[in-house]
């Protein structure tokens, strides 16, 4: 299958996450995606492809202008005020707020954790969202599944916030791509939910948006992905969320996923996106799921058997070590 894949995400390395009142090493890490497309290199069926440049006008069906002209300079800004290392906030923005000048006041404005930027971000989530779309082009094309190893990832990303890692929803900017030529399903397979792309399509009538993910009662992103959130207006009914209980294992999964496939056939898509995190591992350091790798194999399965066109976009996922033979295993059933 093809595979879309830009080195340039190694130019997005940030040093450290604050989390439980410290720093600790930033999960999202370049080894990730290094992990990923090593163990794809030696799959031997993994059509490696460069992501085509695009301009800015599939972004912008996404995200605010302002927020992008902000990711692009942010860094250079806050280097040229003195600034070292990467730039995260300490301070939000109130909901009412003004949008400040100053870039350190910018981030807590224009995000809702903190999520750092680093030197090589722009670049990285640009290549990113470039592969995404380059692989979504691929689908639109006849191709009957394509994957974007995108990294950071994107799911968290709103239309005009940054959080959870994530800058750019590639996930996003390529269903609005595809829901110009048919009616798109994104299903989110992420242990965590991804409020960016439920507010992204929250009364957007042509994208239907399924997530499973850890109860937002406990986990992050704390504040979305309750199963009351359905929809509004043109989406009313087209956010179908599924919140799961701490520990749950491949049968449990499987049995949520099936009933979230069920809503994704009553919809009758032309389209599948799948944002796939591997944070639902059992050994993942973030998440608390009790997924096997062949738990992994089972959701891919599932999946290809809507048989619709499949773009697939990475997302979360932290075991490092284990994160390539999680997407054979997963990317199995599409090849
Ligand atoms: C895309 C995605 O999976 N984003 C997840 C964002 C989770 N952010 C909160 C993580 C808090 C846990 N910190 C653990 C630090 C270990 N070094
Ligand atoms: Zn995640």
């Amino acid at each position: 299958m093809k595979v879309v894949f830009s080195a340039h995400h190694r130019l997005h390395a940030p040093r450290f996450e604050f989390s439980r009142g410290g720093l600790t090493p930033y999960s999202e890490c370049p080894a990730r995606a290094e992990g990923i497309r090593a163990a794809l290199s030696g799959s031997g069926w993994a059509d490696f492809v460069d992501p085509r440049p695009h301009d800015d006008g599939a972004l912008l069906a996404v995200h605010d202008a302002d927020y992008l002209d902000f990711l692009r300079q942010a860094h250079r800004a806050w280097t040229a005020g003195g600034g070292c290392g990467d730039l995260a906030a300490a301070t939000f923005a109130a909901r009412n707020g003004r949008r400040p000048g100053d870039c350190v006041a910018q981030i807590g404005y224009y995000g809702f954790d903190t999520t750092p930027i680093a030197e090589g971000t722009w670049a990285a989530a640009r290549a990113a969202a470039d592969a995404a779309l380059t692989a979504a082009e691929l689908v639109a094309a006849g191709e009957p599944a394509a994957y974007a190893l995108c990294r950071p990832p994107g799911h968290h990303a709103t239309r005009n916030q940054l959080g959870g890692y994530c800058y750019l929803n590639h996930a996003a900017v390529a269903a609005r791509w595809l829901a110009a030529r048919g009616p798109t399903a994104i299903v989110d397979v992420d242990y965590h939910h991804g409020n960016g792309t439920q507010e992204i399509f929250y009364e957007d009538g042509r994208v239907l948006f399924v997530s499973l993910h850890a109860d937002p009662a406990w986990e992050y992103p704390l504040y979305w992905g309750y199963a009351d959130e359905t929809g509004r207006g043109f989406g009313a009914g087209l956010t179908h969320n599924v919140p799961l209980p701490a520990g749950i294992g491949d049968d449990g999964y499987a049995a949520a996923l099936g009933g979230a496939l069920d809503v994704v056939r009553d919809f009758g898509p032309r389209w599948l996106v799948v944002s796939l995190g591997f944070d639902t591992y059992e050994r993942d350091p973030l998440g608390t799921f009790r997924l096997s790798l062949d738990g992994l194999g089972r959701s891919g399965r599932a999946l290809a058997g809507l048989g619709l066109p499949t773009l697939i976009v990475q997302e979360g996922g932290y075991c490092v070590e284990a994160l390539g033979d999680l997407a054979l295993r997963f990317l199995d059933a599409f090849r």
